[in-house]
């Protein structure tokens, strides 16, 4: 199966995949009879099956500080909301983004260990769903702007996993040859991700700034990135947010609501219940959805994406689900209350899917065991490879760390079509910043 960015999809590409996909969800038009859509109390439509009833709540025990669960945490999981745009094959590839991103992520875990990392280990285990299919929900020419927790994004757009064990052992076959001991790169030319900037919040002015010089071009593409419930209470979020919100610019911003920042619950983090009503705020579109449900990730940025090709600007969806382990590989996650996971791996995203497909008769157990396989083989072959390559040439230590010899940036689509301002008539240079 192939993993590059997804090529020759153009079924659900375009506009037109929208209308033979509605087809299709005539087709399955009784699961949405089955599971109408709820709105929440200002109006935000929420995707989600199940409304969990709980929050964080602190207490004191024996001089000890401590976070505790209040609500009921006794509910079983509800199966998968039926697609109103995959196929069969969509289903399945994302699966396998979801596997690849879970075995590469314990690959991490294992290197680590072996104190073969150089530097710590962020993982997004539970939240592979979120990653892979909104990813996926794209075109090839749009762009996104990953988060430490998105690496199956980067699997989606064609990275290999041994490009980011390479980056975490700090290797020369990296794709920053070693200068990054991390998730922190991207490819600007041609797979169109900017990377992750570790200031929280300042990927999405740099996405609006994408959107905005593409629009300076005449076109209309779709720049998705991610933010955690602790990282959108930054000024930069919501600089960002609010300028593409007011350019219409096609920035799709996905709130990873993981319940922890850190150590800070959500509901330390903020007052409302729901962060997608910051939507109303900013005057876009929101959404709640499920973060461990696959197909309600992928049919929200899709749709999303199709509102941005029409020139109608940002969307927010958020995304509920949760932090499988701590911040990183260094932190226990002991103030975590262990109902919350307990909870959470009943929601597993990745067993969730493979109990859909198997349901749907997509996968039988033969043909899921075989898929299962060829990932691990995957896997094992480029940890083989990320492990046997060599560290940089110390020689070459203050290379590719600044911008070498003045490298220029060539522009991507061209210069910017905008009209020439003659010196004397610059009132009319605003006309740029106004250009639709
Ligand atoms: C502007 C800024 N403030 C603080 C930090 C330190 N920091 C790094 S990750 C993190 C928690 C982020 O939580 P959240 O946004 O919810 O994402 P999660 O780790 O849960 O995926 C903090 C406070 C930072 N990187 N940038």
């Amino acid at each position: 199966m192939k993993k590059t960015i997804p090529k020759g999809k153009p079924e659900r590409r375009s506009v037109g995949a929208a209308k033979s996909a509605a087809k299709h969800s005539t087709r399955n038009g009784a699961s949405r009879e089955k599971y109408p859509i709820r709105t929440n109390a200002h109006g935000i439509p929420d995707y989600r099956l199940e409304i969990p009833n709980f929050r964080t709540t602190e207490e004191w025990v024996d001089g000890q500080f401590r976070y505790k669960v209040e609500g009921d945490l006794s509910g079983e999981p509800p199966p998968l909301r039926e697609s109103k745009y995959l196929n069969k094959e969509q289903t399945i590839e994302i699966y396998r983004y979801m596997l690849l991103n879970r075995k590469m992520e314990q690959t991490l875990e294992n290197l680590f260990k072996q104190q073969k990392v150089v530097g710590g280990v962020y993982l997004g285990l539970g939240q592979e769903g979120c990653s892979c299919a909104s990813a996926y929900a794209l075109r090839e020419g749009d762009w996104i702007g990953p988060m430490i927790r998105n690496q199956g994004a980067l699997l989606v757009r064609g990275f290999k996993p041994r490009d980011v064990m390479m980056q975490y052992m700090a290797k020369s076959g990296a794709p920053t040859g070693g200068r990054d001991a991390g998730s922190h790169f991207g490819d600007i030319q041609k797979r169109h991700i900017a990377a992750p900037i570790s200031m929280l919040g300042d990927l999405i002015p740099v996405l609006a700034g994408v959107a905005l010089g593409a629009r300076l071009q005449g076109k209309n593409i779709a720049c998705l990135t991610w933010i955690g419930d602790g990282g959108q209470s930054t000024g930069p979020t919501y600089e960002g947010f609010n300028f593409a919100a007011v350019q219409k610019l096609g920035v799709i911003l996905i709130v990873e609501n993981n319940l922890w920042a850190y150590s800070t619950p959500v509901d330390r983090q903020v007052a409302c219940r729901d962060l997608a009503d910051r939507a109303i705020g900013y005057g876009v579109p929101g959404a709640i959805i499920d973060g461990t449900d696959p197909n309600q990730v992928y049919d929200l940025t899709y749709e999303a994406a199709q509102r941005v090709y029409r020139g109608e600007g940002p969307t927010l969806i958020e995304a509920k689900m949760m932090r499988m382990r701590g911040h990183a590989m260094h932190d226990a996650a002991a103030y975590v209350p262990k109902q919350y996971f307990e909870y959470w791996t009943k929601r597993d995203p990745i067993a969730r899917m493979e109990k859909y497909l198997l349901a749907k008769g997509w996968l039988i157990e033969r043909s899921n065991r075989e898929l299962i396989e060829s990932v691990q083989r995957e896997i094992d072959e480029d940890r083989e490879i990320a492990e046997a390559s060599p560290y940089p040439e110390g020689s070459t230590a203050d290379e590719r760390v600044f911008c070498d010899n003045g490298v220029e940036i060539p522009f991507l689509y061209g210069g910017p079509k905008v009209k020439k301002v003659e010196k004397e008539k610059l009132a009319a240079a605003s006309d740029v910043a106004h250009l639709r």
